[in-house]
């Protein structure tokens, strides 16, 4: 069977044709016919088959660590919730949701917790991701709402990224973006981000800025357009406010180029070439993302941005707008139910006039006391604040992960394991978060969910169910609804089927909405049968009598959703991170993804091809910083900071700015136990958006100087406690596709590694052979004839490629005894001849670095030249930015090479 869904990752939002033979997913591929892909995929996108599959998934519902079925279970969350209402009032409990629910989940739990427990505090992991593009489109647009679309990527004379690392993070938008670029040469890229990412490859400029310099920047690039005489006066005039006060707040500081070039650190010619594009072209979109939302001052910087938009007339045109790029596949439909702790329902706020009673009569709720709160609840940081102070006493979790993602995070989970009650719905056994349920409800996943997801540019579309969800996993919104029902709301949520609650969802929207006021609007959706709804196509909003067909961009003609129709431009006075370095911190912190990755890996990490490209948790460091702290490419280092450390690999490398280090967000406690990162950041946040400053931390960083590394490879399935991770002082998890992969380190100097085996290890040492004086060893055990483990001792730089000795335990695990032959390669751990080919840079056919540095010696220097020969960057295309920069640095260091040789003759 072939069914179209949408890809579960990011808000761009791919159509996927999936194929399943109704028992598991046979296949994925981009759909040609989804105006978001045109049949694109990116890497994450066409691993999904291999993340799916039954085991690791909770089935079970479990209260107080007891299975239990599932009418127990629900009847267990009422009771507890109603008897801490009643003890402690209705505001003593809350609930925490994502961006990863559909938009059918995410308006049952706003309706539930806002309308029926009557407590304000619902929030979502959102408000560590867009709250600030939120924060600031309301107050430049009057509304939430993002006024771009892909195509105007395609269409632009300049692109600015700023803060974003599209090439990874939206891989399938920055292949549209490259392709754009090569039809029409005249499309340029500027990227600002501290980093030099890969999605530099494209840039036909680059300003590596100071971290946190943005609003500066941005400010400086408006007074620059009022010197110029570049500000369009007319669009000025008909369509805003406020160009006056955001004039004189930019020019409270020097505006000389040199000096904002210098407060940005940047060189003050390419700062120049910036602001001189950008004033002079009309056709600009500035598309940005974490680096800028995720700050103390980030809904300033966002409206430092749409400032130079408005000013430049440059939106509501085909290539033009401020493009917040969303991070989660349904981001969008969270902040259009309603879902952020501020908002109310379907994009009305508290203060929004008449919404309370609006809402209450939609929801008749009129009859009920407690009925609608009045006022706005606790933003996510606020809220895990309320429930340490005790005031929130129940907190239901769904689809996130705080323990790993909130910042200050081993103080979140300090708060969480006080918390009287938690109740966590997750598909995963693996959440960290689930050491903290009380009540852990099985959810269904993708390819079982059903419902609908908006990406970036406001598009609608469906997510299938096509499989039965594993054991006893239901849908959330089931879960959510039966809940209600036991609370005594059962009129209220007799839900049977998600489509009833899309239509109540566009229902809403459109209520007492003819005035058009509310932008978000999708009354043209009412009324959809299930047929309809089944086979609905995807849809831009709004979507209503005026736009049937929905809307590709708005603010087309100069109105916007304030009361006099007017943008506002806002006075922003750029304020640096509030998180500072000290003597004993000395070094900024920036931290986010890395490519094959999704967030805190639960679903990811259980493909051996995705966890391939960066398998330990990394530090990156300037080689200035390295050397000064004398560390080593590949040596284990630590971080210290606010609330924590963290350990991890070093990456010495030249993309970083001298004295900040980059780590990723990913490793959660299945996969290292000491990579936390977020307990390195204090909770600082934006006073506006509430959203966290996770990109500005201040960290201190030194070697970790483990007596012994050891790299240890394990059947899968095998009979042993991995007791080793606490008694290393590292460790990493990587699974591979037939056995598993430990990296350890310990403090202690020496360690008999046969005695070790032998307490630790299943199966007899058979194979052995050390080398005394460096300490390094390496051995295999067996049972009965088969391979058991693996074990080097050594630095992990000596590793060979494991995929040879995957075979063999695959061999092992289909009862195959090891033949005589292949068992002379074993201590080498790798076939004969056969050169390691190093650190994966190809996910989908699995090619390594090695194997494209000789190649590119070789003479292969061009990414066409390395795809012919080794395949490598054929499939998605997610590593022809690391192929080139291949390229380039075999390229210049062949030329210095060339120029030492003919220095010395
Ligand atoms: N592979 C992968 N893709 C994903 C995700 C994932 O987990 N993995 N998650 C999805 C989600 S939810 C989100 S929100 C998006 C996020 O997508 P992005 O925002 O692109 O992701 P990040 O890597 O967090 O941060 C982007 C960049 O901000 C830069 N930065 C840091 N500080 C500053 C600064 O002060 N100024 C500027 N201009 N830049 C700065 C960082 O160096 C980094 O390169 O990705 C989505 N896509
Ligand atoms: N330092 C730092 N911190 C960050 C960031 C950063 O850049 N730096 N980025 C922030 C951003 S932008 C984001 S979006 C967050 C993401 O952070 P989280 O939301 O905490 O991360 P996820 O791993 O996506 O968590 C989703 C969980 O939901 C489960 N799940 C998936 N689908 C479903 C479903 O359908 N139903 C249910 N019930 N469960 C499901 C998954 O197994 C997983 O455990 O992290 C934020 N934190
Ligand atoms: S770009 Fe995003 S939506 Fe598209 S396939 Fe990749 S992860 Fe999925
Ligand atoms: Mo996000």
């Amino acid at each position: 069977m072939r069914v179209s869904t949408t890809c579960p990752y990011c808000g761009v939002g791919c159509g996927v044709i999936a194929t399943h033979d109704g028992q598991m997913l046979t296949g994925v591929e981009g759909d040609r016919d989804h105006p978001a892909n045109f049949g694109r995929l990116c890497v994450k996108g066409s691993a999904l088959a291999e993340t799916l599959g039954h085991h690791g998934r909770l089935t079970r519902p479990r209260v107080d660590g007891v299975e239990v079925d599932w009418d127990t279970a629900l009847s267990t969350v009422a009771e507890r919730l109603r008897a801490t209402q009643a003890a402690h009032g209705r505001e003593s409990v809350a609930g925490y949701l994502s961006g990863q629910l559909l938009t059918e989940d995410y308006y049952v739990a706003n309706k539930l917790f806002k309308g029926f427990l009557g407590t304000p505090h619902l929030d979502t992991n959102s408000r560590l991701c867009m709250a600030s593009a939120v924060a600031s489109y309301k107050r430049a647009f009057g509304a939430d709402a993002v006024p771009c679309n892909y195509e105007d990527l395609e269409e632009a004379e300049l692109v600015v990224l700023v803060g974003s690392n599209l090439a990874w993070n939206h891989p399938v938008l920055y292949q549209r973006l490259r392709s754009a670029k090569q039809r029409n040469p005249l499309l340029r890229v500027v990227v600002i981000d501290p980093r030099v990412t890969d999605t530099c490859e494209i840039a036909d400029l680059y300003l590596g800025i100071r971290p946190g310099s943005d609003a500066r920047l941005f400010n400086g690039l408006l007074a620059f357009m009022a010197e110029r005489g570049r500000l369009d006066r007319v669009y000025l005039e008909r369509h805003t406010q406020g160009i006056d006060d955001a004039l004189t707040a930019a020019r409270e500081d020097d505006c000389s180029i040199e000096a904002i070039a210098a407060d940005c650190d940047v060189a003050p010619e390419r700062l120049e070439t910036f602001f001189y594009w950008f004033a002079s072209q009309l056709h600009v979109v500035t598309l940005y993302s974490q680096g800028i939302n995720q700050s103390s001052s980030g809904t300033d910087k966002c409206n430092a941005i749409t400032n130079c938009h408005l000013a430049g007339g440059k939106l509501g045109l085909p290539g033009a707008g401020p493009f917040s790029i969303t991070g989660q596949p349904n981001a969008m439909g969270g902040r259009e139910v309603g879902g952020l702790a501020n908002q109310l329902a379907a994009h009305m706020d508290y203060h929004t006039p008449g919404a309370i009673d609006r809402v209450t009569r939609f929801w008749t709720t009129d009859t009920l006391t407690p009925s609608l709160p009045d006022g706005p609840g606790h933003k996510a940081v606020e809220l895990f604040d309320a429930i340490g102070r005790g005031e929130i006493r129940a907190l239901w979790i769904m689809a996130t992960n705080p323990g790993v993602s909130l910042p200050d995070v081993n103080r979140v989970r300090r708060i969480l394991a006080a918390c009287p009650l938690v109740i966590v719905s997750e598909c995963m056994a693996n959440a960290d978060i689930l050491q903290y349920a009380d009540i852990v409800l099985p959810a269904s996943s993708w390819s079982e969910k059903d419902g609908t997801v908006t990406n970036s540019e406001r598009r609608i579309s469906r997510q299938r169910g096509l499989l039965a969800p594993p054991g006893e996993a239901r849908h959330d919104w089931w879960i959510i609804s039966q809940v209600a029902n036991r609370l005594g709301f059962a009129e209220a949520f007799a839900y049977t089927h998600p489509g009833e609650i899309f239509d109540e969802h566009a229902r809403l929207t459109g209520f007492e909405n003819e005035s058009g006021n509310r932008l978000f609007d999708i009354s043209g959706l009412v009324g959809l049968d299930r047929a309809a709804y089944d086979a609905l196509k995807s849809i831009q909003w709004p979507v209503n009598a005026l736009a049937p067909k929905g809307t590709a961009r708005l603010f087309t003609d100069g109105r916007f959703a304030t009361p006099d129709g007017r943008a506002r431009l806002i006075a922003v006075r750029p304020r640096g991170p509030q998180q500072s370095l000290s003597a004993a911190r000395p070094l900024r912190l920036n931290t986010g993804r890395v490519r094959d990755q999704w967030h805190t890996m639960t679903r990811t990490a259980r493909s051996p091809r995705l966890m391939n490209h960066r398998s330990e948790p990394f530090i990156e460091v300037h080689p200035q910083d390295a050397d000064d702290l004398h560390l080593q490419d590949q040596q284990l280092a630590r971080l210290e900071g606010a609330g924590g450390d963290y350990l991890g690999r070093v990456r010495v490398s030249n993309a970083m700015r001298r004295g900040e280090v980059f780590v990723p967000m990913h490793w959660n406690d299945s996969f290292s136990g000491r990579a936390r990162m977020g307990g390195l950041l204090a909770a600082h946040v934006d006073p506006l958006s509430g959203q966290p400053e996770s990109k500005h931390g201040a960290v201190s960083l030194a070697p970790l100087m483990p007596g012994w590394e050891a790299t240890l490879v394990l059947a899968d399935g095998a009979d042993c406690e991995p007791d080793w991770r606490d008694e290393s002082a590292y460790w990493a998890y990587i699974p591979l596709a037939h056995c598993q992969r430990w990296q350890l380190a310990g403090g202690d100097a020496h360690r008999d590694w046969l005695d070790w085996a032998n307490a630790n290890l299943p199966g007899e040492p058979a194979l052995w052979a050390e080398d005394v004086a460096s300490g390094r060893l390496r051995a295999a055990g067996f049972i009965k004839g088969r391979l058991s483990w693996w074990l080097m001792v050594g630095s992990p730089a000596e590793l060979p490629a494991l995929h040879w000795l995957d075979e063999r335990f695959a061999e092992a695990a289909a009862g195959e005894a090891l033949p005589s032959d292949l068992r002379r390669r074993l201590l080498a751990g790798c076939a004969a001849g056969e050169a390691d080919s190093g650190p994966t840079v190809c996910s989908c056919h699995q090619v390594g670095q090695k194997a494209i540095i000789e190649a590119i010696r070789a003479g292969d220097s061009s990414v066409e030249a390395l795809g012919a020969r080794l395949a490598c960057g054929t499939q998605c295309g997610s590593c022809i930015p690391e192929l080139k920069s291949l390229i380039e640095e075999e390229t210049a260091r062949a030329v210095t090479g060339e120029a030492l040789e003919s220095e010395a003759v």
